[in-house]
Formats: structure tokens, C-alpha cells, sequence
């Protein structure tokens, strides 16, 4: 017998058959997953449960039209998804539930992230990138709502990259750009910016990307009527729908629990995204929370029992039953048993997790049991010991900070004693707490052999009548250099295309290299960002520009929840080697001479930050991050532009290190310490020292994350004995962040014959105006006289006071 399926195409009903019992299965294995993931939750084996529950029809429907080499950015209701595509096994789901930091069991994330955090592995074990057209990828979740979607936009834009650009190497990566960018996004979530900016730029950009948005009409407890106008996504977006005169999107609105239908919306949208490179937007509606938002609230609290009712109805699992019934598909009888089953497989799955979750743990606990006697005997406090022990003992399954707490704790009652038993226990502890700690702490940078801080410096060379130019022509220059060495890379940003970047720094190259590899962008910093993470993840350069950086801050949370995390939270699985091209530091006004980078350190610990005194040093970091595997921010000098430098002639080669702080003046009297814009400075108060018989060493920084890997400067403060770190931050900004570095990790108190200092900006922003920077910001005078103050308080009378 031949049926018209929902894909058209004619199959046998027996293959059809077969694949509508799959789905039964992967649907009814997924909700048993969700039912007794909550319980473990409840009973006290997982912290916290958040699961896919009431939206499993839908994501099967996604499955299907889910090709290798695609990739999916949503959130934590997915896990039906990822089971469907063969990424995420029963164990898997609940080895996540219990933060089982092993890759194996847990390969979402090595326990890193929540339960119901998705992502595959992009890369090898020593880094390098798999072929991902040979699997189904998802980049990896993260928490915020709707931060998914900036992300997505650069997922769906590499295809047409790939599709349009020549001379790429794109054999991992795509084929012919056919790959589609899958979103999936809760309803509620949709109010937020990032949602509103990722679907205009998508429609701009007209890239194939297809967005699900799962209805429950619910955010927690927020109904939609305060989350959306009109209480109907589609309907409002209606405006971005294509038509014969406009590009625009594909909107489709289908009921979450109408399978046939269901397929059908999503082979539609697959074929208009892969031909046509059109966005689209599913809106799934009618979905449900069977057991409510998490595990940690109670819907009942929320939800009238008329709603609650409604939700049992259309449960889209209820409904997918019935219509398996009513199709002949299967019988109930057929279907109990197929129920019964997979409630049995889910219960071993789960054991079978737990069991691998804490028998490396139980082993640790066996090991440290005998250490503890034999450190009792040897202590004159034994029966204290041997009580951490007895407590330890009789914990089950013991974590590893319960085995910690007793084996630390018993140290406590060996202070001043010496024995065998002793030694050993301590050599237990070191090794169990370091191997323990890297389990949670490593790969928040690349630690392939192309991580940043192993591509050796390159000096500039000049030919020996080099002319000064404008600084901006160096940056055209290498930028030039770089478009035509590597086909991969890509620059985009407000007014970065056609006039080539508002200090002129690409001049010419959107004419030479096109208009998607040297590219405008409408005003939009987060999905700016977001371009430059998901092309990054698939293989490309980007070079995302932030016009200015006082307006980074509207992609700041998209660069510390996500780049910055990327490496750190799928345990080195994933990478987006993204640049990040801004100006800052000083100019003038309050939006246009900030320097905000304490802000940015503290919140962006997993990309490099580099703050090149020149242009030179700019253009040097771009090569060496071109040859590393890594993010980082590159905030060049606002004011640097148009002061001259030296044209060298090894455009392309040269290489700034990073992490390696330079001495550009040496003295004997103070070390001051500094970056950016404010080295000028600096350098003339310096200048003006010496006229006054104070030689001072300064040292550049050029990055403040990593600072000073090989602790250079408490070499200088060794021979001068004094410090001063210089600024445009606020007062306990970087400057702050650069003591503690220099006093704490490099030990400089020991060499210090002055009280450490730091001189900033003032607490406000930077006044508009010459005089506002002068009042603002550190000048020439404020140093000159903050250094001839330290050396007065030194030596009164070779420094006589200034006033
Ligand atoms: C930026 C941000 N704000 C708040 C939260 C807390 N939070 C987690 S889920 C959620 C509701 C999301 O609702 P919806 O998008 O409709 O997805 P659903 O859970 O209903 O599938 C909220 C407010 C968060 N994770 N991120
Ligand atoms: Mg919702």
C-alpha cells in the first residue's frame, strides 16, 4: 500500500510505518527522561532539572530536515532534538542532570553547564577542527534567553559566505553553503533585544537561517499577554514576510502537537533556507510544560485549572498517540508495550549513569580511607581524625568535595607532626585537588599547540629610507596584506565597507577583496558580534569592528556569556577564533574617549585583550592572531591615526606578542606603567623628569589579558624600587587589576622602597572638550607631578617639594 506522506514523496506505509514508531519511541523516551529527571532532582541526586517536556513533536519534525553540516543554536528545551540526531543517549541526559565532569559520560559539556545545555564537539582532541559536514552539529547553549540568537545569525551567514566568497577551503565546513542555521527560541524570550536585532539583520542579510519558536504562551509564570503584543509572535512580525517585490522572511505559525503537519512546515522551510538562502520563522504553537517551567517552582501556582486541563488535551505527546492510533500505525495495546519498554531502558540508562557518575568517586573515597587511619595513629589527636573518617565512611556516594573536606580537615589535627603516614596523606590531597581542579578550570584559552601565546614575535623591518606615514595606512597595508593571504578572513561593521572604516584604516579594500568580505553592517553591536561567533565556528576569520569602543557595551553580554565562555564551558569541544577590531581611549565627550577596561577585563577572562600603543603594534597583533586558534579584543588608539609612524616593509609578517610587556623607556628612579593612548603621555612627562634628574623606566603593557606572562616588570621594580601604574580607567579599574598582578602574582612588595600607586581618570566619564580631557583624564602634568611626589617623599633633599 502506497500513502501520501507528509514530505509528498511516495514511500512505502511499512517505511513510513517504521519511521513514525522511531519517533514514538525518541518522543516517549524523552518524557520518561524528563518525568524521572525531575524526581532525581526532587529526591536530591541533581541540583536542578530543566527539561524538554511538552515540546518533543516539534523537535522530531526539526530532526528530519536536519542535514549534516548544519548546525542549531537554541536553548535548554532541546533535548528531544538531540536525541532524534543521535547526540545525546539516555546516560548522556542524565550524566548531565547529575554534572558528571567526565567528556565521556557527558559530552554536552563535561558537567560544566546545567542539565539541558546542548552542544557537539567541533574539534579534535588537540584542537583542530573535525569535519563537520561528516556530523549534525549544535553550538553550545548558554543560560541568558535569546542569547542564542546573535550567534545564529553568523551560523546561518558562513553559508553564504561559503556560497559566494572564492577560494575558500571549505571541505569541513560546507557544501556550497547549503547548511541551514537552526534557531530555537521559548516564546517569552522573544521580548528580549537580541531576538528583535537578529531577526532585521537576518532579513538583511538574507541567510539561511530557520528560527523556531516554541509557544507555551508562558515565561515561568508570565503569561504572554505581558511578554508580546497581541500575544502572537507571527502576527506581529508579519511585516518581515517576503512577497514578490521584497526580500523578507518565510513565516509559518503550525500547532506544536500536529505531527504530519509539523513535517511538513519544516521540509518547507528547510527547502526555501538551503535554495534560497531566505530566513524563515516557524511559529510552534500550542505547546505545553506537562511538569512546568523547572524544577524549581510549581505551575500550579500560576496556572487556572482550566489551562491546566488544556495542557493535559493537547499534550503533543497525548496528541501524537492518538493520531499513531487513529492512523493504523500502530494499536494501543502495541503501544503500551512499547511504553513499558522504554520506561525499563530509561530506569537502567539512569542507573547505569549514576553508576558511572560516582564509582570514580566511591574508588577515591576507598583510597583515602586507609591514609586516614594511618595519619590518626600517627596523631596525638587520633580520635578526631578517625571521626572524619567514620563521617566519610558512611556517605554512599561521596562527591569529591566530601572526600576533600575530610582528607584537608585531618590536617588540621596533624599541625606540627611528622610522620610517614602524614607525608603520604598530603601527597594524596595535592594530587587529588590539582588533577580535581583542572577537571573544572582548564581550557578557558585554547590550549592547542596554535593557542595565542605560543606564536613567536616577528619584529617589523624597514627599508632604510622608510617614509612616516599616517599611522591608519599601515593598518590598510597589513589589513591588505591579510585579505589577500587568507581567503577565509572577513571585516565587517558600521561604515566599514564602502568608505573603509571611519579612520580609513581598509581604504580601497571593499573594492579589491567584495562587498562580503569588507562589509557594512546596519547599527547593531551584539549581532555584529554574533556574526563574527558563528562564522568563527565554522571555520572562517571574521574580524568583527566595533565602531568605537564606548559602544561596546551593547555586546558586551554577548561576548562574555558567549565567546568568552565557548572554550571554557564545552571543555575545549568548540572554538570561535574571532577578532574583535575597536578604537578607544581618547578622544573627546563623554561617548567617545572612554576606557572602560577594568569593565572589560573582569568581564572577559577567556579572550585576550590587547591595547597597542600604535598602529604598528595593531597591525602586528592581527598577524599573530591569524596564526592562533583564539578570541581577542584588539582596541586600537583613537587618537593614533594621523601621528606618523614608520612604514615598514614586511606587511603580513611581523608579529606583536601576546602577553609580553615592553620597556620603551629604561631609568633607575621609578617604574611606570601604562598602555594605549596614555604611553604618550607618559613618555613626554618622562621626558620632563629627566630635566629634573629623575630617570624613569616605563613599560607597556600591550595586553591586559594575558598581563605580563613572563613577570617582567617586577624585574624592573627589582632595579628602580618604585611604582606607578598610569591610566584612563576610574580609580580601582585596570590600573587596579595591574597592581594586584605585579604585587601579588610577581611578589613586587619585596623590592618596593615606595608605596605602590596608581594615578586614573577621575570617577566620571571624560568631559566634552579639550578642557574636559585635561580635567578628565591623566595629563602630562598630573604624572609629571605624581612621580615627582613619590621621589620628594623619598629624598626630600635631592627632591625639594614642587609647591
Ligand atoms: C536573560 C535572562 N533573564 C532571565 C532568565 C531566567 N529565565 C530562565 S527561563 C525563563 C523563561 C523563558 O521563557 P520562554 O522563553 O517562553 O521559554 P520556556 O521556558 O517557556 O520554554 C527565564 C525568565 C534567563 N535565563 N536569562
Ligand atoms: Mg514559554
Amino acid at each position: 500500500m502506497q500513502i501520501e506522506t507528509p514530505s509528498k514523496k511516495s514511500i512505502s506505509f511499512e517505511d513510513f510505518k517504521t519511521e513514525v514508531l522511531k519517533d514514538y519511541k525518541t518522543a516517549v523516551t524523552s518524557r520518561e527522561c524528563s518525568l524521572l529527571g525531575r524526581r532525581e532532582v526532587l529526591t536530591g541526586k541533581a541540583k536542578f532539572g530543566i527539561f524538554g517536556d511538552g515540546k518533543e513533536i516539534p523537535q522530531l519534525a526539526l530532526a528530519k530536515a536536519f542535514k549534516n553540516g548544519d548546525f542549531r543554536s537554541g536553548y535548554y528545551r532541546d533535548q528531544t532534538f538531540m536525541m532524534a540526531i543521535g547526540e545525546l543517549s539516555i546516560e548522556n541526559f542524565f550524566a548531565g542532570l547529575y554534572a558528571d565532569s567526565s567528556i565521556e559520560n557527558e559530552p554536552m559539556s563535561a558537567g560544566r553547564q546545567m542539565g539541558g545545555h546542548f552542544g557537539t564537539h567541533s574539534l579534535n582532541e588537540d584542537g583542530s577542527w573535525k569535519n563537520l559536514m561528516l556530523q549534525k552539529n549544535s553550538s553550545a547553549d548558554t543560560s541568558p534567553t535569546a542569547s542564542q540568537m546573535p550567534r545564529l545569525l553568523g551560523l546561518a551567514q558562513a553559508s553564504k559566505i561559503y556560497r559566494n566568497v572564492d577560494g575558500i577551503n571549505a571541505e569541513k565546513f560546507s557544501d556550497n553553503g547549503n547548511e541551514i542555521a537552526w534557531g530555537t527560541i521559548g516564546n517569552a524570550s522573544t521580548s528580549e533585544g537580541h531576538f528583535w536585532e537578529t531577526i532585521n539583520a537576518a532579513g538583511v542579510l538574507q541567510v539561511p537561517m530557520v528560527i523556531s519558536v516554541w509557544d507555551d504562551e508562558y515565561g515561568i509564570s508570565v503569561h504572554a499577554r505581558h511578554q508580546t503584543t497581541k500575544e502572537n509572535i507571527s502576527e506581529i512580525l508579519k511585516g518581515f514576510q517576503r512577497d514578490e517585490e521584497n526580500k523578507g522572511y518565510e513565516i509559518i505559525v503550525v500547532n506544536g502537537w500536529d505531527y504530519p503537519a509539523l513535517i511538513e512546515a519544516y521540509e518547507k522551510a528547510a527547502e526555501i533556507a538551503r535554495g534560497s538562502h531566505a530566513p524563515v520563522l516557524i511559529h510552534v504553537r500550542e505547546l505545553t510544560q506537562p511538569q512546568g517551567h523547572s524544577t524549581s517552582g510549581s505551575q500550579e501556582r500560576y496556572k487556572n485549572e482550566d489551562r491546566l486541563a488544556w495542557e493535559r488535551e493537547f499534550d503533543c505527546n497525548v496528541k501524537f498517540r492518538e493520531w499513531v492510533i487513529e492512523n493504523n500505525f500502530s494499536t494501543q495495546e502495541e503501544l503500551e508495550k512499547i511504553d513499558q519498554e522504554i520506561k525499563k531502558q530509561v530506569r537502567d540508562g539512569k542507573k547505569a549513569a549514576w553508576t558511572a557518575y560516582t564509582q570514580p568517586m566511591v574508588k577515591k573515597q576507598k583510597e583515602l580511607l586507609p591514609l586516614l587511619i594511618n595519619a590518626a595513629e600517627s596523631s596525638g589527636k587520633k580520635d578526631a581524625i578517625l571521626s572524619l573518617k567514620n563521617e566519610l565512611a558512611e556517605i554512599k556516594d561521596p562527591i569529591k568535595k566530601e572526600i576533600l573536606i575530610a582528607a584537608r580537615k585531618s590536617l588540621h589535627y596533624l599541625i606540627g607532626s611528622n610522620s610517614d603516614a602524614k607525608t603520604k596523606l598530603i601527597a594524596w590531597i595535592d594530587a587529588y585537588t590539582s588533577g580535581s581542579q583542572r577537571i573544572f578550570s582548564s581550557n578557558l584559552y585554547s590550549e592547542s599547540n596554535q593557542n595565542a601565546l605560543s606564536i613567536k614575535e616577528v619584529k617589523p623591518t624597514y627599508s632604510n629610507d622608510a617614509r612616516g606615514v599616517d599611522a591608519r595606512i599601515i593598518l590598510r597595508d597589513n589589513f591588505d596584506k591579510i585579505f589577500e593571504t587568507y581567503p577565509e578572513t572577513l571585516i565587517f561593521g558600521e561604515d566599514t565597507g564602502k568608505i573603509g572604516d571611519v579612520n580609513q584604516g581598509l581604504e580601497g579594500l571593499q573594492n579589491k577583496y567584495g562587498s562580503l568580505r569588507v562589509a557594512d553592517t546596519g547599527i547593531r553591536e551584539a549581532t555584529i558580534l554574533g556574526q563574527g561567533i558563528g562564522m568563527a565556528m565554522r571555520g572562517l576569520r571574521p574580524i568583527a569592528e566595533i565602531q568605537y569602543l564606548d559602544y561596546i557595551l551593547y555586546a558586551l553580554q554577548t561576548m562574555s556569556d558567549d565567546l568568552a565562555t565557548l572554550q571554557y564551558r564545552t571543555k575545549g569541544k568548540q572554538k570561535a577564533p574571532l577578532i574583535v577590531r575597536t578604537r578607544g581611549h581618547r578622544l573627546e565627550g563623554i561617548w567617545h574617549s572612554g576606557s572602560p577596561m577594568g569593565a572589560l577585563v573582569h568581564l572577559l577572562h577567556g579572550i585576550h585583550i590587547l591595547v597597542p600603543r600604535n598602529m604598528t603594534k595593531a597591525a602586528g597583533f592581527y598577524n599573530t592572531l591569524l596564526e592562533a586558534d583564539e578570541p581577542a579584543l584588539v582596541i586600537e588608539c583613537l587618537n593614533g591615526y594621523r601621528l606618523k609612524e614608520k612604514l615598514p616593509n614586511n606587511f603580513g609578517e611581523f608579529r606583536t606578542p601576546i602577553g609580553v610587556v615592553e620597556t620603551i623607556k629604561e631609568g633607575t628612579d621609578i617604574t611606570l606603567v601604562s598602555y594605549g593612548s596614555t604611553l604618550r603621555l607618559v613618555e613626554e612627562a618622562a621626558r620632563d623628569l629627566e630635566e629634573v634628574g629623575i630617570h624613569a623606566e616605563i613599560i607597556d603593557v600591550q595586553s591586559l589579558l594575558p598581563l605580563d606572562i613572563n613577570k617582567d616588570i617586577v624585574k624592573s621594580i627589582e632595579k628602580t624600587n618604585r611604582l606607578l601604574v598610569i591610566d584612563e580607567d576610574v580609580p580601582g579599574g585596570a590600573s587596579a587589576y595591574i597592581l594586584q598582578n605585579i604585587l601579588e602574582v610577581q611578589n613586587a612588595y619585596l623590592h618596593l622602597d615606595s608605596k605602590p600607586q596608581t594615578l586614573t581618570a577621575k570617577e566620571h566619564r571624560p568631559s566634552y572638550g579639550t578642557d574636559g580631557d585635561y580635567f578628565s583624564k591623566p595629563s602630562a602634568e598630573d604624572i609629571f607631578e605624581k612621580i615627582y611626589g613619590i621621589m620628594n617623599e623619598s629624598d626630600p633633599e635631592q627632591y625639594p617639594a614642587l609647591k
